[in-house]
């Protein structure tokens, strides 16, 4: 298992650098997704699962393990398929945009589609860093409750994607789905929600013909979309904000 070591690069060059990121994914046809959330929400779960599934598919998948420490995600992650690194952040609770490009590097991108960025785990820095990536995508787990929207504004509003993991524990926690989904919207009214249980499967279709939507579009693939007026402005502005649009 390959395993790197990162340091936190400048935050004030930070913008630039994410700026510099997307543009090199663009170039490379390669959409990344940032995947945010609290230790434990099920991110490891859920990219295992989205390997599997989509590799059957036919796609060529990274992931990129950010961690304090261990390769333990890593491991799993080769498991299941994915050409994986593990990267270790030197303490630091987030990755940033050069950390994430130094990563890209030692994965040795080239001729993979999608690849998914494992943040470290935590509700609060993440948020406040764009590392270059396509999409960001975030979790929160049946477990957390309906209420973290209204305790950890920021994540929900950069978020282009909430997942609501671990739905199988619905009958056993008072977690309200509906409540969960408008808090959020009513910070972010684009964000695109899928509750879905990495465990049994339920509800990863939908994100997974999503993710395949994603990727069309970064490419610019999608042709048919012009004629989708509202819903494709809506998915365009949950991919990342800034250079996204295919056409530009
Ligand atoms: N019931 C249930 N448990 C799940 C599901 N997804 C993950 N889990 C469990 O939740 C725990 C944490 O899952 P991980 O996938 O390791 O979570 P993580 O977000 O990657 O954790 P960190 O990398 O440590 O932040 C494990 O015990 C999983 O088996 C799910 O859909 N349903
Ligand atoms: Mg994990």
């Amino acid at each position: 298992m390959k395993v790197i070591e990162l340091e936190s690069s400048v935050t004030a060059s930070n913008d630039r650098d994410a700026k510099r990121l997307r543009g090199r994914l663009r170039r490379e046809g390669i959409l990344l997704v940032n995947v945010m959330s609290s230790p434990g929400a099920g991110k490891t779960t859920l990219l295992s699962r989205l390997v599997r599934d989509l590799s059957r598919r036919g796609l060529r998948l990274g992931v990129m393990e950010a961690d304090i420490a261990s390769e333990v995600d890593a491991e799993r992650m080769e498991a299941a398929g994915a050409k994986a690194i593990q990267a270790h952040t030197g303490g630091m609770c987030h990755m940033d945009a050069g950390m994430t490009a130094r990563a890209l590097d030692a994965l040795d991108a080239r001729g993979l589609d999608i690849i998914f960025l494992e943040n470290v785990g935590n509700l609060i820095c993440p948020a406040e860093y764009d590392t270059g990536a396509t999409l960001d995508l975030m979790i929160l787990s049946v477990p957390e409750g309906d209420d973290k929207p209204l305790k950890y504004p920021l994540i929900f509003s950069r978020a282009g994607v909430l997942v609501i993991s671990k739905t199988d524990a619905l009958p056993y926690f008072s977690f309200d789905t509906d409540l969960c989904t408008a808090r959020a919207r009513r910070l972010n009214p684009d964000l695109r929600v899928f509750p879905l249980s990495a465990r049994t499967g339920e509800g990863m279709d939908a994100l997974e013909e999503y993710l395949l939507k994603a990727l069309r579009r970064w490419r610019g693939e999608d042709s048919g979309s012009m004629a989708e007026g509202k819903e494709k402005k809506a998915a365009e502005e949950s991919l990342r904000r800034g250079e996204v649009s295919p056409h530009a």
